[in-house]
């Protein structure tokens, strides 16, 4: 048994993507549909550029699988780049006007090179098929446990949702999201975020926004507070945050908890023993402001992360520059853009929160097999239903 991790390789337009994932147990189902389903939805929401048009994401496996289901060993996933270009010059030439906002300049630099493209490529968010293939699959684990994910767009800049997401609603939402091109399934501010991004597009803008996630089943205690690189916060955090273009993360209240006091904070705690035997076991708050996290670990109330995402740094109307070669002043490059990604990064971002769910899950009961976490799971949560040992 080892940890559970991924790593990913591949350029934007380089022949593929490739997720690799080790760590799962012998005898986890894989959805490949499911997986697909999750590539395609990335590939989509309001605002995408050309680039999508081109490429049909899809996994194919390279190892790790037999018969539908993991045996233990890595799990390697291609896929395919449709738009492959990058040993052909002509289609692929230097680019020495870095983008403000994106890699161009500091990779440029690091890797002593005047030709951003080197850099671009791979800094590129086209990178994050990849790592949304290593979260679905990592979700197939997961809702063996009842584990269910939800993210949606909860912003695009100005035009926001006020929707309350619950562990009642969460699955009627689902569907007006599946059923959103903004993938927000809020109709009363959907129109607002299409608007704000129609709007950009036509000023040859770009738009961010704020994206949101909610992990529904977890059980008490994943993570921990004993070493701080465990905290389930705190790795979900820096998953967050390694997404290209984001640049904040939040749980629950979030910030709003610095502006008031610890009586309108704390999610006081109650006992419904109709709820005994659900992953919370009957343990219930009041509210969750705390985004189902205290001390490093789950509280068995929902996760809910937020995570900002800044407007897309490739402008139609591009920004001021230099030319790295002349160091005269010049505008930054422009081929082809997204005008807002937010949708995709919806997606990314509740794959990503689920990759670090299991993970931890994976350390609290992990095993060689399905049936030894099954059988750990079963036993952990029959002890903490005995409490108090006598
Ligand atoms: C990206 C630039 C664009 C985006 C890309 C991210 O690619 P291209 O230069 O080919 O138009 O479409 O995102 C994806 C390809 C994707 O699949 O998400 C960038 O520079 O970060």
């Amino acid at each position: 048994m080892s940890t559970l991790i991924y790593r990913t390789a591949g350029e934007s337009h380089g022949k593929a993507l490739i997720s690799l994932v080790e760590g799962l147990p012998a005898g986890v189902t894989v959805d490949n549909d499911f997986i697909d389903a999750e590539l395609l939805r990335r590939q989509g929401g309001y605002g995408r550029g050309g680039r999508q048009q081109i490429e049909t994401d899809h996994v194919e496996f390279l190892s790790g699988i037999r018969l539908g289901k993991t045996i233990a060993s890595p799990v390697a996933m291609l896929i395919p780049n449709k738009d492959s270009r990058l040993d052909d010059l002509t289609a692929t030439p230097p680019l020495h006007r870095p983008r403000p906002g994106h890699a161009d300049l500091a990779g440029s630099i690091k890797w002593l090179t005047t030709d951003c493209r080197e850099t671009l490529e791979r800094a590129s968010a086209r990178e994050t098929a990849a790592r949304v293939a290593a979260g679905a699959l990592s979700r197939c684990l997961l809702r063996a446990f009842g584990i269910e994910v939800f993210g949606f767009v909860r912003a695009v800049g100005p035009a926001q949702s006020s929707l309350q997401v619950t562990s009642d609603n969460w699955r009627k939402l689902l569907e007006q999201r599946n059923a959103s091109e903004v993938y927000c399934p809020d109709p009363s501010a959907d129109a607002a975020m299409r608007q704000f991004i129609n709007d950009q597009k036509m000023a040859k803008d770009t738009a961010g926004g704020i994206v949101e996630t909610h992990v529904f089943g977890c059980p008490l205690g994943l993570g921990s507070c004993m070493t701080w690189n465990v905290r389930l916060d705190s790795r979900i955090a820096a998953a967050v945050l390694s997404i290209q273009a984001f640049k904040g993360v939040e749980f629950g209240l979030g910030f709003e908890m610095a502006r008031r006091p610890g009586s309108q904070v704390h999610d006081e705690i109650a006992y419904d023993p109709a709820q005994r035997d659900t992953p919370s076991l009957g343990f219930t708050r009041m509210t969750n402001n705390a985004g189902g996290l205290e001390g490093g670990m789950t509280n068995g109330q929902p996760i809910v992360v937020r995570g900002a995402m800044k407007p897309i740094s490739t402008l139609g109307k591009p920004l001021r520059s230099i030319d790295l070669n002349t160091k005269q002043p010049s505008l930054a490059g422009y081929e082809r853009s997204d005008i807002s990604a937010i949708g995709a990064a919806s997606v990314i971002m509740e794959n990503m929160i689920a990759f670090e769910v299991a993970a931890a899950f994976l350390e609290k009961f992990g095993g060689d097999s399905m049936d030894e976490v099954q059988a750990n799971y079963a036993g952990f949560m029959a002890a903490a239903r005995k409490l108090p040992l006598k």
